[in-house]
């Protein structure tokens, strides 16, 4: 999968893509992630990319010119532009399933109180938001979607196997089972028994009742 991302902050960028699962994936060719600052593709000598709101209002906006300059330059035929801004539609697991199977992306990043409306209208494809609360910049909600659609791309997590289970995962409606490692007893808390047992059709139903209960208790709205 090819991603490119069009920031102000490309140094944010350093660091949560270049370790772990996300970096082996980028050594082994399954991603290649393209970093890119908006501020190249200005051409005043002030590098601007923002400006004052038609209308008056708080804050700046993010000037057209420099973001069409920009993705023109890298868009090629295939790539998905999605803009990322809380006016987006929720991201989450499904979303990055679907996201997985699209081979190239360019994801532009807000910033200051959004972007100019004919962005959106012109150049986006889609627009994601990570959650309804206000960031100061797009940079982690790039690197949330990168990580999220890494991960489930073939080749990229140890055994395949171990995305299919998780929370949120296709055909599994809602959080995960409590899960427990070596020591069997820790400070007098003990592991349950049925996961001790051996008897695997016992652990699955105990699995699927702990998971169903865990759900309602903490998101009903996932039921
Ligand atoms: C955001 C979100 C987000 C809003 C102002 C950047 C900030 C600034 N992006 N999901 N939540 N963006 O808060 O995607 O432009």
């Amino acid at each position: 999968m090819k991603i490119d991302v069009l920031t102000l902050f490309p140094a944010m960028f350093a660091g949560p893509l270049d370790e772990s699962i996300i970096k082996r994936a980028r050594e082994a060719g399954l991603l290649d992630l393209a970093i890119h600052n908006l501020r190249d593709y200005t051409r005043d000598r002030h590098k601007t990319v923002d400006d004052r709101p038609f209308g008056g209002g708080p804050g700046m906006l993010l000037k057209p010119e420099p973001i069409f300059e920009a993705v023109e330059k890298l868009k090629r035929e295939k790539s998905r532009v999605i803009l990322l801004s809380p006016a987006g539609r929720p991201f989450n697991q499904a979303v990055a399933r679907e996201l997985a199977q699209v081979e190239d992306m360019l994801l532009v990043t807000g910033h200051y109180e959004g972007f100019d409306e004919r962005i959106r209208e012109r150049l986006a494809d889609d627009e994601l938001s990570i959650g309804d609360y206000i960031l100061t910049n797009g940079a982690l909600p790039a690197m949330v979607v990168v990580d999220a659609v890494t991960r489930l791309l073939p080749g990229v997590l140890g055994d395949d196997d171990s995305a299919k289970e998780e929370s949120f995962s296709a055909g599994v409606a809602g959080l995960e089972y409590p899960q427990y490692t070596r020591p069997a007893e820790f400070r007098g808390m003990k592991v349950p028994e049925v996961l001790l047992s051996g008897n695997h059709a016992e652990i699955a139903k105990w699995r699927t009742h702990q998971a169903a209960l865990r759900t309602k208790e903490r998101r009903p709205d996932l039921l």
